[in-house]
């Protein structure tokens, strides 16, 4: 039952390059389709680029780049129905934006602020999960409450290759497959863990491959091809619906940027394999493949990419325009009888801010 692509070179590809790797299609997207997937793509783009530069600024704190990550997340967010959920983890901070989550909410909650939250029942879009792998246990429970009640709702995980070593991975994958729970776990592999190489995450020869000691289906994707990720994931969103149980997604890329911006991964990476992803980025091939088919002009990408700046240059004014919290915020849900030594903290940090 479990298809497993063994081999990197086996990954599954719409995107051809222009030359010698021939344009494929999906068939179910219609050219309207095929433009919000580029706004999209644009959106989760500028949204990226301009948060390192506010974190620069010193306007956001330290910020999860997702340089490159931009087709996994669009093109899955595609394949849903407003009515499913998605749990994100820190590297999909921003997912929220396709849902309808203003952007300064998302800024806000990289300000630390307490308007960076929102009441995940708005959007279906779970709180951004900085733990690795807790909330896989979360979205799978979540699949199968909605089948329990009879909800017809698919709920799909987002987490890391190191995220594939961690108990609560497992618990989830185990869950989900006994139950049937109509979840999808979508791997971002980007073969890093901060510093920690996939290769030491796993003997495995593939994260997909892991699929099928939970009895699913695993699949194997470039994750830098927008349309194979949605083709992907709306196959897994179909057997999810009729009752067939989840699938684990495995969409490859090469982390083309560092893991955060307190981070050093020139120490690290392979340099001359970023400069390559580099140059073949996501958004870029999207555009070209665009550009092939005639349905996008320069003129047009740039009038999309100027919207985008936009959106964000509203959303960091409107985010730095929230009035500043009180301080007793950082200790009010932490105790309902909160220990002297926190008073006292309490009553220094107020001394020290004078609020
Ligand atoms: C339970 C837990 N352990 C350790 C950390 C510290 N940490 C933050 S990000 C990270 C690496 C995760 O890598 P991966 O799952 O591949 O996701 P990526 O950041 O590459 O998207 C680690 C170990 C954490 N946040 N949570
Ligand atoms: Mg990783």
């Amino acid at each position: 039952m479990s298809r497993v692509l063994p081999a990197e070179g086996d990954l599954r590809r719409i995107i051809g390059d222009g030359e010698a790797i021939p344009d494929g299609k999906v068939d179910s997207l219609s050219t309207d389709d095929l433009l919000a997937l580029h706004r999209n793509l644009v959106l989760l783009r500028t949204y990226d680029e301009r948060s390192v530069i506010y974190h620069r600024q010193g306007r956001i704190g330290t910020y999860a780049i997702f340089w490159n990550h931009e087709a996994m997340q669009v093109g899955s967010v595609f394949a849903l129905e407003e009515r499913d959920w998605i749990f994100p983890s820190y590297r999909e901070s921003a997912i929220g934006l396709l849902r309808g989550i203003p952007a300064a909410t998302v800024l806000s909650w990289w300000r630390g602020h307490p308007a960076g939250w929102w009441n995940p029942a708005d959007y279906g879009v779970a709180s951004i999960c900085v733990p690795i792998a807790t909330h896989v246990p979360h979205a799978v429970g979540f699949a199968w409450g909605s089948r329990l009640k009879g909800e017809d709702r698919v709920a799909i995980a987002y987490f890391g290759d190191g995220a594939t070593s961690e108990g609560a991975f497992h618990e989830a994958a185990t869950f989900a497959g006994v139950m049937k729970a109509p979840a999808i776990l979508f791997c971002n592999n980007n073969q890093w863990a901060i510093s920690t190489p996939v290769s030491a995450q796993t003997a495995a020869a593939t994260l997909a491959d892991k699929a099928i000691g939970y009895g699913m289906p695993g699949v194997r994707v470039d994750g830098c091809d927008v349309l194979a990720v949605y083709e992907a994931t709306q196959e897994a969103v179909a057997r999810a619906r009729a009752g067939e149980g989840p699938t684990l997604i495995e969409a490859v890329s090469y982390r083309a940027a560092p893991h955060a911006t307190a981070d050093d991964s020139s120490l690290y990476v392979d340099e001359e394999r970023v400069e390559r992803e580099r140059e073949n980025e996501c958004v870029g091939r999207y555009e070209r493949y665009l550009e092939r088919l005639g349905v996008l002009t320069s003129a047009e990408a740039e009038e999309i990419r100027n919207d985008a700046l936009a959106v964000m240059r509203e959303g960091i004014a409107a985010a730095e325009a929230e009035a500043r919290p009180d301080v007793s915020l950082l200790f009010e849900h932490a105790y309902a009888d909160p220990p002297a030594g926190l008073v006292d903290d309490l009553a220094e940090l107020r001394r020290i801010l004078g609020a």
